[in-house]
């Protein structure tokens, strides 16, 4: 592989807390050990290729900023397969083990579908031969169901039965070029699968498409032998008004009532977390205690801003409740840390790709070993498990076993005759400690 993308920049290396280099990790070793794990391997940190590489920095006010030398601008395979150099020369440089792709980021669509995945079959050699020479895998891979006009109404939910078929065509595919490169995910975001307005929509129909969709997809990956993960990516809305796969609860009704829980889990999203007004260490606590926590999709939004903006995470605070929940289950593998964000449309250098993984990855490293301090002193575990004291004893006891009626309780309470005193939830007081650790 040339290297000659990033020529100014070198291998990204840890320097420690107290190193001034902006080109350095000061809190992510890759090699240091927390709660039994390599940072690499608990956090499984990856670049995505749609922001990274083929972010444009337009907005709905104006065209791209991006200064990107490495990229003609053109659609063609030649360029595509130019801009492959550039991405894992990048993604190697800052030490990222993992990478993302819609099918539509990395190979340029064609005028059929033939020529579409003639395109991607030519990119994913360039993609197999790259991941080969720098050792870096991919997470997950997904199709791009939503740019193009086609899928106005949708995909799997389109009302129009074509373009169901053309969606699952190419989702096939998308499978097939993930297994082909060693994908240890598969993820589904519904792009515009939802609705903008109940008029015009059979709700029940499209919500019965979109599960055949999915059962139809993980028959596909059960036939050709594809056994990585797939992942359900909740959003509330963006740019439909009503997302199906609004939020994580609404993820798990879907995929329970429509018995596509042994199949799927959930990709969570920060910024998206935001959109559907709930916090992320919610989307993920809810998650994981469903069993259904798989990966996540780094990122932030602006609390000014009411849209998906899709920045790179800086809050020591959001990362340490991220990691809180995710140690909790060990970690997310299969899944990951992907980062789904993108550098301000003002910081359009090439050098800035690089402050911005550096600072997710940082920001990630240090939420993960204050997490782990504050779960190796117990002081939030403990403040929990005496809070719910009442029910480990007598009648708390027996409500959880199920060996009580709503007339034993009421015997209960007429005996007694008023509950036993409250006690304080201490919030402010655990929020003083959790800064103890900052
Ligand atoms: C868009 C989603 C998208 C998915 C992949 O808001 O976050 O980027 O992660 O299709
Ligand atoms: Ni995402
Ligand atoms: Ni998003």
């Amino acid at each position: 592989m040339s290297q000659q993308h990033f020529p100014d920049v070198p291998k990204i290396q840890f320097e420690g807390p107290k190193s001034k280099n902006p080109l350095a990790f000061k809190h992510y070793n890759p090699d240091e050990v927390v709660e039994g794990q390599k940072l690499r391997d608990l956090l499984r940190f990856s670049v995505c290729y749609w922001h990274t590489f083929r972010g444009t920095g337009s907005d709905p006010f104006g065209p791209g900023t991006m200064l990107r030398p490495w990229d003609d601008g053109s659609n063609s395979v030649e360029n595509a397969v130019k801009r492959v150099g550039a991405a894992f020369e990048f993604i190697s440089k800052l030490g990222a083990p993992f990478y993302c792709f819609h099918d539509r980021d990395v190979a340029p669509e064609g005028e059929t579908l033939a020529e579409s995945n003639k395109n991607l079959d030519a990119v994913a050699k360039a993609l197999a031969e790259a991941q080969a020479s720098t050792g870096v895998k991919l997470l997950w891979g997904t199709a791009n169901l939503f740019s193009n006009p086609r899928f106005m109404h949708g995909a799997a939910t389109s009302c129009n039965a074509d373009v169901f078929a053309y969606a699952a065509a190419q989702v096939k595919k998308a499978i097939e070029v993930t297994h082909q490169l060693g994908g240890e995910n598969y993820v589904f975001w519904g792009g515009r699968e939802g609705y903008m307005n109940l008029y015009n929509t059979d709700m029940k129909r499209e919500l019965d498409h979109l599960a055949k969709f999915m059962h139809l997809a993980a028959d596909h990956a059960k036939s050709i032998g594809f056994k990585g993960q797939f992942l359900f990516e909740p959003k509330p809305k963006e740019p439909t008004k009503h997302q199906y796969d609004f939020d994580a609860a609404a993820c798990l009704n879907f995929l329970r009532a429509y018995g596509l829980l042994d199949k799927v889990k959930l990709n969570i999203e920060t910024n998206h977390a935001t959109l559907a007004g709930h916090t992320m260490q919610h989307e993920l606590e809810y998650a994981r205690i469903q069993g259904v926590l798989g990966s996540i999709d780094a990122n932030t939004g602006d609390l000014l801003l009411g849209w998906d903006t899709d920045q790179f995470p800086t809050d020591i605070y959001l990362t340490t409740q991220c990691m809180l929940v995710i140690l909790q289950q060990g970690g997310l593998k299969p899944g990951g840390v992907n980062f789904d964000a993108k550098v301000r449309r003002e910081s359009f250098e090439p050098l800035d790709l690089f402050h911005a993984h550096i600072g997710g990855m940082d920001t990630f490293a240090r939420g993960t070993k204050i997490a782990a301090a504050i779960r190796r002193d117990g002081v939030l575990t403990n403040f929990v498990k005496n809070r719910y004291r009442s029910f480990d004893t007598g009648i708390g006891q027996k409500i959880e076993a199920g060996t009580v009626t709503f007339a034993d309780l009421e015997k209960y309470m007429l005996e007694k005759g008023n509950p036993t005193p409250n006690e304080s939830g201490r919030q402010e007081m655990l929020e003083n400690i959790v800064n103890d650790y900052l």
